[in-house]
Formats: structure tokens, C-alpha cells, sequence
């Protein structure tokens, strides 16, 4: 790889620079890279608290902190992969659809140049327009959902597409295999008591927070691994799975969440896995208390390019 602003932080300091996440090439159309950090900046269909627009933004702005190397992994992505920062799709404020339409559209461009996805929301229903464009290309998907709602109600106020809805809507669409699918975290008051089983009656894999803490995070997450099996992954990180402690800064949140560290050990869980896109949703900046909820948010991205960087590591059977 070519020195950049990016790969050489000796060099050029980390706080110096344009914010493009971790200050990567900023590249307005699709180009042919191995991921591409996009951003989608609707929030209109979130059902409580809006403002997660400017999510992208923020995880931008604090991913300069991050440091190249992961040590988990023992990797340095950018030495790997070649990573660019698309920019935000286009939404409409307030029209859901059209938003999706755009966001399907600024996804499908960077798939077809080969580029693993990896998009900051945005409220949670931009999921739906990912998942139509990674369908389209790969087929359907298995899903692993951190989270600490399922997204699986049938509909708020009459409406069909929000951010309480985007898995069910996938599941109708074809776009998920739930026999291969799990979602993970799930918690909090819900609006009728049978309402944690819906994911369960669509066919996902349903572990309830407390269910986790039972089990133990590697072996919900080797569940999670022999359900997948082979088949291509969307992983869905809700930055709501965290503790609101964790992760102030959000719009709908759940006492009794995963801290910080908890995340990171289920997100080095998806080592393995054949995975074909992310997305890291629902941070809302405003609320945010010293950039913590973005820093975790970024901090995932991160994680998810250290697993893709391992991956093709791994592959040419080299070591570090
Ligand atoms: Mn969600």
C-alpha cells in the first residue's frame, strides 16, 4: 500500500487532516477497493429520538483516534485491503422509500466494484436498502444481528418501513436465510411480552441478553457461527445492543445492555465467517456524552475491516 495520511499516523498526527473515516481517500463514485466506508444519514423512519442523521458524521470525526494495528487479530487492515471512504449516499428527509432507493443504489454501485460494504447509519432502517442491494448480488443472506430490539415488529402507525421493522421486511423480500440467521442482545420493555418471539416465528436465532450472559459470549457466538455455516453474512450492529451507559448517545435505549468490551469479544466472534457486508446504525451525536457512543460505533468499524484484513491474510497463508 501506498503511504497515506492513513497508514502512516508517525508521520502526519492523527487529530490533522479532512475527516473521511480514519482520514482513508475520499472517493465520491464507486472505484474497485476491497471495502468502501459509506455513510447514510436518514433518520426519519426511527420511531422515538431522531438525529442519528448526523451519525456518519460523528464516528467520522473520531475514528482519527483509532491506531492502525488491531492486536486482537494481530493485523494492520490497511496493509491488507485497500479501503476508501464513499462518502454519504443521497437520502430524502422524511421519504423513506425514495432514502432506501438511493441507499440500495449507492450500495449496489460499490458491490459490483467488488467492495465489501460498510455503512454508518442512519437509523436502522437503511438495513433494508443494504440487504436488497447485497441480496441482489450474493443472494440471500444470513444475518448476525447485534441489537437490543429484534426490528422485527410488522408496523408502527400503519407504516411498513421504519426503523422497527427492517428484518421482517427482509425476511417477506427474501433477502435473509433466517435458518442461517441470529440475532443477539435482544432486551428491554416491548409492547406485548410475546413480542421477543417474533424473530423466533420468522426463523431466526434469538438470544436475549439474558440468555447470553447464561450461555457466555464464545458459545452464543460459536452458535452463531455453526448456524451461518458457510454462507455469506450481513452483520447488523446496532450501537443500542450496548448499555446506555456505554452508549448514551442513541435513540432508542435499553438498560442492561453489553459494555464496551462485551461487544468486542462477540464482534471477534465473526472470525471465519465468509462476510459480505456491515453496518454500525442508530448513533445519535447530540446525545452523545466526550464522543463515546461514536468512538464505540467507529471502534466496530474498525474491528470489521481487522476481520476482513485477517481474512485475506489468512487466505494467502501468511502470518501477521
Ligand atoms: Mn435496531
Amino acid at each position: 500500500m501506498e503511504e497515506t495520511v492513513a497508514s502512516d499516523m508517525m508521520r502526519y498526527p492523527r487529530f490533522e487532516g479532512i475527516r473521511t473515516f480514519m482520514r482513508l481517500p475520499y472517493e465520491p463514485a464507486p472505484v474497485a477497493c476491497d471495502a468502501v466506508i459509506l455513510g447514510a444519514p436518514f433518520d426519519t423512519a426511527a420511531s422515538f429520538r431522531s438525529g442519528a442523521r448526523f451519525g456518519p458524521e460523528a464516528i467520522r470525526r473520531i475514528s482519527s483516534l483509532l491506531r492502525p494495528a488491531n492486536v486482537h487479530h494481530r493485523v494492520r487492515p490497511l496493509d491488507w485491503l485497500r479501503v476508501v471512504d464513499g462518502g454519504d449516499a443521497m437520502v430524502i428527509p422524511g421519504n423513506t422509500s425514495r432514502s432506501h432507493d438511493l441507499i440500495e443504489a449507492a450500495v449496489s454501485g460499490w458491490v459490483s466494484q467488488g467492495a465489501v460494504p460498510i455503512t454508518l447509519g442512519g437509523d436502522h432502517s437503511i438495513a433494508l436498502a443494504e440487504l436488497r442491494a447485497l441480496a441482489k448480488h450474493h443472494g440471500p443472506l444470513s444475518l448476525i444481528h447485534f441489537d437490543a430490539h429484534g426490528d422485527t415488529w410488522d408496523e408502527y402507525w400503519g407504516e411498513r418501513y421504519t426503523h422497527g421493522t427492517p428484518f421482517r421486511r427482509a425476511v417477506e423480500e427474501g433477502l435473509l436465510d433466517p435458518a442461517r440467521s441470529t440475532q443477539i442482545g435482544i432486551r428491554g420493555t416491548v409492547y406485548d411480552p410475546d413480542d421477543i418471539e417474533e424473530g423466533r416465528r420468522l426463523g431466526f436465532a434469538v438470544w436475549t441478553i439474558d440468555e447470553v450472559r447464561q450461555r457466555g459470549l464464545d458459545g452464543v457466538m460459536t452458535a452463531a457461527r455453526e448456524r451461518a455455516g458457510r454462507a455469506k453474512v450481513f452483520v447488523s450492529f446496532d450501537i443500542d445492543c450496548l448499555d446506555p451507559a456505554y452508549a448514551p448517545g442513541t435513540g432508542t435505549p435499553e438498560i442492561g445492555g453489553f459494555t464496551t468490551h462485551e461487544a468486542l469479544a462477540l464482534v471477534h466472534g465473526l472470525k471465519g465467517l465468509h462476510l459480505v457486508g456491515f453496518d454500525v446504525v442508530e448513533v445519535l451525536p447530540a446525545l452523545d456524552v466526550a464522543e463515546i457512543t461514536a468512538l464505540a460505533a467507529a471502534t466496530m468499524v474498525f474491528e470489521f475491516l481487522s476481520l476482513l484484513a485477517a481474512a485475506k491474510r489468512d487466505a494467502a497463508g501468511q502470518p501477521g
